[in-house]
Order: structure tokens, then sequence, then C-alpha cells
């Protein structure tokens, strides 16, 4: 018989690959989505797939427990999330409830209604905040320090998945993945954003793009093959585990590659905004994934043909 596989937060980048990836996999699949979802991200990112959706929020329990009584899913996996790190200082109570408190609302129904099923947890390489070991990587067992309402809100989630699963034998994962992107990123993310922008700025659309901090470096990687890494996650004994590159770039080096990409070396389009700087910056990220990879995991995606293929996708847009 098919695995059920419950995706919260199905219509954001990760939950429409990995619906992809489980769906190849033979897997049925069903995830929740939101009232004020936005169309054209629904549309674009899992409209095309045969997959079940139903109305769901972290914030309201009753929601969460009608999707898993309705499904009753072999694997859950949580990607729900207020994923924007910046934004989280504006909305740090509201981060909170969806990001900490919506796990444990998660975490408490599955006890319950679903207690055999394994639960994926989305924690974020941005709980190592200002913390790097000697040898400058972040790895699982790096301490934790997080530097913004996101990240404190995502260790609290982290936490509490380590309480279940001692206290009560649930099969819970905390997947540790470090920055990841491709087409489908939310365009107010910086990769996504810069590409977007200065293709647009090729085309003679806008003169410039504005942007926050460049220092601050970043392992990125690419959804596709991050999600891969979530469920080869998932078919381990439970765990937390370190997904990323290996490779760290600064956010000026990734702005340049795509400028130089798009032959508009010379033109004066970077401008500094100081209003999209954070009011605590995380400075430095690069994992150590030798845990996945001794477990075969490896990624298909370079970050040139990562951003290759982002800035194709935004030429065909404005072509
Ligand atoms: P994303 O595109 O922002 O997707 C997040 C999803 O969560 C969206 O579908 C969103 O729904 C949904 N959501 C937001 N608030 C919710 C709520 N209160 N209740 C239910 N659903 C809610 O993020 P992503 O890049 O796919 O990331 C997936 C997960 O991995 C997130 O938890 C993120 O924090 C975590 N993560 C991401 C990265 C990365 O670099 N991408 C790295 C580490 C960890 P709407 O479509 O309605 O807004
Ligand atoms: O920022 C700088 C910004 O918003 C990257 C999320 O998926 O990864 C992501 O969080 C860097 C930061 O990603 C702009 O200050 C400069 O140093 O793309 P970002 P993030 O904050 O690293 C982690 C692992 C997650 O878990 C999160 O969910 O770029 N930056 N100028 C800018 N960033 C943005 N967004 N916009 C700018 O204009």
């Amino acid at each position: 018989m098919a695995k059920k596989a419950l995706i919260f937060g199905i219509a954001g980048q990760d939950g429409s690959y990995l619906s992809e990836y489980l769906l190849s996999l033979g897997y049925e699949v069903y995830g929740t989505i939101r009232r004020n979802s936005t169309p054209e991200n629904q549309e674009c990112r899992i409209g095309h797939l045969p997959i079940t959706t139903m109305y769901a929020d972290l914030t309201d329990t009753h929601s969460i427990q009608n999707a898993m009584r309705q499904v009753m899913p072999d694997e859950i996996y949580n990607l729900a999330a207020q994923s924007h790190v910046r934004i989280s200082f504006d909305i740090p109570q509201y981060t909170t409830q969806v990001n900490a408190h919506g796990v444990i609302n998660l975490l408490d129904s599955m006890r319950f209604i679903c207690p055999d099923a394994k639960f994926y947890q989305a924690s974020s390489s941005e709980m190592f905040g200002s913390s790097v070991d000697a040898d400058h990587y972040q790895r699982e067992t790096t301490p934790m320090h997080p530097v913004s309402p996101y990240g404190s809100a995502k260790l609290y989630a982290y936490n509490v998945c380590r309480v279940y699963r001692k206290s009560y034998g649930l099969k819970v994962y905390n997947g540790i993945l470090f920055n990841h992107e491709s087409p489908r990123r939310g365009s107010n993310f910086v990769t996504n954003k810069v590409v977007k922008g200065l293709v647009r700025v090729a085309k003679g659309l806008d003169d410039h793009i504005e942007l926050g901090n460049l220092t601050s470096y970043r392992d990125w990687g690419h959804s596709y093959d991050y999600v891969r890494a979530m469920h080869l996650i998932m078919q381990q004994e439970p765990c937390d585990m370190v997904v990323a590159t290996g490779e760290t770039r600064s956010v000026l080096d990734m702005v340049y590659y795509v400028r130089d990409r798009l032959g508009i070396l010379g033109k004066d389009c970077i401008r500094i905004n100081d209003r999209l700087k954070r009011p605590n910056e995380l400075d430095y990220l690069c994992g150590d994934a030798t845990n996945i990879k001794a477990l075969g995991w490896k990624p298909t995606y370079t970050f040139k043909s990562m951003m290759d293929e982002m800035i194709k996708h935004w030429q065909k847009v404005y072509e």
C-alpha cells in the first residue's frame, strides 16, 4: 500500500519540491494551505500536482487535528513557518506563535491521533546564530546562540522536538537545513530578489535594486536537493541532522556573480537601503554535512548551476 505523507506548508518553496519528490517515490501526498496563501504562489508551485490539500493553520489546533484525522499519515513534514528572518523582528510574537508554539500544537496532536507516524521538523541554521566551531563550520554539536526572533523560535521548536522524542518515544526528526533557494523561492529572500531585480535592470525595466547588508556569508544550496535530504533523514532512526553544501560566500559575491552573468558590469545598479538591514545580523554560515553525506546524500546542483537556473527563470518571465 502507498505510504501517506502529510505536509504542513505544502504551498511553500520546499513543500512544492517535496510533493513532487514524494509523488515520484509513489507516496500519496496531502498538504495544508491557508486561506490567505497568495493564489499566484499556490498555483505556480503546486497547482500542477495530483495532491490533496486542506485548510489548516499552525495556530489553530483543531485544524491540525482535522488534517491528521483525515489523512492518518505515515510521515508528517512540518515545513510551515513565518520563514522570513528580517520580518521576524517586525512580528516577533506572531513568528513565535507559529514557529514555536505551532510545533507544540503539531506534536501534541500527533501524540494522541497518530503516535506511530514519523515527524520531520524544518529546523534551521539560523539557530546557530553567532556560534561557529574553531574550524569555521557549524555542525550538529555546535552550540546554538540565535540572533533573531525567527532563530529563537526555531530553537524552541528544535528543543521541544527532542523533548517529545525522549519523553513519549515519538519518531521525531530535526533537519537542520542551511539556506536553500530555487526559482520558486519567495522573491523577498536575497537570492531571488537579486536575480529578479537584476534581470529587470538588464531588460531596462528598472535602473537599480536596493539591498541591505552585503557582508554576511551564507551556505546556499538548492531546495530540490534539500527535500531529498529531508526524506532520507526520515528513513533513519530519529535524529537531528545538518544539511548544507559546505561552501560559503558573501551576499556581495552572489550579487557580483549575477551581475556578471547578466553582463551589466559597470552600471550603478546596486544601492544600499539601511531599512533593509536587520537590528542584529547573522554574519557567517557554513555547514558541515558529513553525517548526511555518509548516508549517500549529495547535492546535484552547484551554486552556479542553481543561480543560472534562477536567472533563466526570470529571463523567461520578462522576455
Ligand atoms: P516558505 O516558502 O516561506 O514556505 C512556508 C510555508 O508555511 C508557506 O506555504 C506558508 O503558507 C506556510 N505557513 C506560514 N505560516 C503558517 C501558519 N501559521 N500555518 C500554516 N502554514 C503556514 O518557506 P520554505 O523556504 O519552503 O521553507 C520551508 C520550511 O523550512 C520553513 O519552516 C522554513 O522556516 C524552514 N527553513 C527554510 C530554509 C530555507 O533556506 N529555505 C532553511 C532552513 C529552514 P502561505 O503560502 O499561506 O504563506
Ligand atoms: O538573507 C542579506 C541578509 O533573507 C540572506 C530563510 O530561508 O535562511 C533564510 O534566512 C542574507 C542576510 O535569508 C537583503 O541581511 C541583504 O544576511 O535571503 P535571506 P536568511 O535571513 O539567511 C535561513 C537558513 C532560514 O531558515 C530562513 O527561513 O542577505 N540581505 N540585503 C538581504 N536579505 C533580504 N531578504 N533582502 C535584502 O534586501
